[in-house]
């Protein structure tokens, strides 16, 4: 592992943290470029009322001097603003008064009642408050300095919304850079106008009735060379991690890399891409259903990656649940939530896809400084040129 990093803070706690090892030094970074995509995280139509009290800002605490990273730990801090309205019930201080009311109502779905039972935690409040998704403000913190990296190496990452709910957009034939910009431009991070109008009804209904909705999104990782990954052990392949980083976000419960699903229902011949050789370009595929990975390395084509979110579990209509005091049935807690965070969700995807390519790419270049690691890349892409 060439890269690592660990998160801490509750969602109505004082602040979140991340400490990111392992970049190189004299990488240019700047936390005006890291809120970019925190406020990229904090849209998307569907969003609660805490997104309109927070304007995630990023402070740097360590490991960046003068604009350049300096190969020491980074750490990044963004305050909860949320927290002033929540001093008294999140104070890590000990205090005799009650914290509120405990919460005894486990939403179906969230970590409440599994969390509760395994930490022994009879207000479940101790437990929602690190599962819930506001801990992702950080990991794209994180993942903003990986793309700042992959960037200077001509490896783009962007993300789309492909279906929210039962509005399905159609499959994306040509990746361009604008990719994420066009994305960015929808309120659900749609890239077809009709579609995304269906999908701001549903939200609409959804909202009305008191539910929720989850979707699809998909990542495209493009410019990264054959070779990121390895196929000699099972933790150092690109798709396995890629799979990981997606399955720990909160909510996603599918990955499949390029036409995962449909290429289990067809013939070998129907599903794997030929191989093809032009003086110049070198080695190349026509088709890409294995959506860029072979054998759990790049295979130079596009990698892509879909991710399957499921609706938000805080329903304001609630779902049975039982009182983990009393034990009689009762209809879950709730409080204030999202209907949808799908096109949060996948920038947020995104983020953390940038954070795997980031250290399998940085394993195979290595180096210390960003020169070092440029002419390591160079060497390795005169190689396959010769090859
Ligand atoms: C989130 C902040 C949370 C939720 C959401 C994600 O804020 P609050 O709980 O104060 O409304 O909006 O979290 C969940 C959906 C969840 O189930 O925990 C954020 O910053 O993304």
């Amino acid at each position: 592992m060439s890269l690592r990093f660990l998160t801490a803070g509750e969602s109505h706690g004082r602040g979140l943290v991340v400490i990111l090892e392992g970049f190189p030094a004299e990488l240019a970074i700047t936390a005006e470029e890291i809120n970019l995509d925190l406020a990229r995280r904090q849209k998307g139509y569907g969003r609660g009322g805490r997104m309109l009290i927070e304007k995630d800002q990023v402070e740097i605490l360590s490991g960046v001097r003068r604009g350049f990273t300096l190969g020491s730990p980074i750490t990044l801090f963004v305050k909860n603003k949320d927290y002033d309205n929540w001093e008294k019930i999140m104070t890590p201080d000990f205090s005799p008064e009650k914290a509120g009311n405990p919460l005894r109502r486990p939403r179906p779905g969230h970590a409440d009642l599994a969390g509760g039972l395994k930490y022994n935690q009879r207000d479940l409040r101790n437990i929602l408050e690190r599962a819930s998704a506001r801990e992702t403000t950080v990991r794209v913190a994180a993942g903003a300095v990986a793309k700042k990296f992959l960037k200077s190496f001509g490896i783009l990452v962007q993300s789309h919304v492909r279906q929210l709910g039962s509005a399905q957009g159609r499959a994306v034939v040509a990746i361009d850079d604008n990719l994420n910009e066009r994305a960015d431009r929808s309120p659900v991070r749609m890239l077809d106008r009709k579609v995304e109008k269906k999908a701001v009804q549903l939200i609409d209904s959804a909202k009305d009735q008191g539910d929720t909705l989850g979707g699809i999104f998909e990542v495209f990782m493009t410019g990264l060379p054959p070779g990121i990954g390895s196929h000699v052990q099972w933790d150092r392949k690109l798709d396995g991690r890629l799979a990981q980083a997606m399955l720990s976000l909160q909510a996603v419960k599918g990955v499949e890399i390029g036409e995962g699903f449909k290429n289990a229902t067809l013939y070998g011949s129907q599903v794997h891409d030929e191989i093809f050789y032009q003086r110049g370009r070198g080695f190349y595929h026509k088709t890409n259903r294995a959506g860029g990975i072979e054998g759990g390395m790049s295979n130079g084509e596009t990698v892509v990656v879909r991710v399957a979110k499921k609706p938000i579990s805080t329903l304001r209509r609630p779902l049975q649940s039982v009182d983990i005091e009393t034990k009689q049935e009762i209809k879950a807690a709730y409080e204030r939530s999202d209907v949808c965070a799908l096109p949060a969700a996948s920038v947020i995807g995104e983020s953390l896809c940038a954070w795997v390519v980031a250290d399998l790419f940085l394993e195979k270049m290595g180096g210390d400084f960003m020169q070092e690691v440029t002419q390591r890349f160079k060497l390795y892409l005169n190689h396959l040129k010769k090859f």
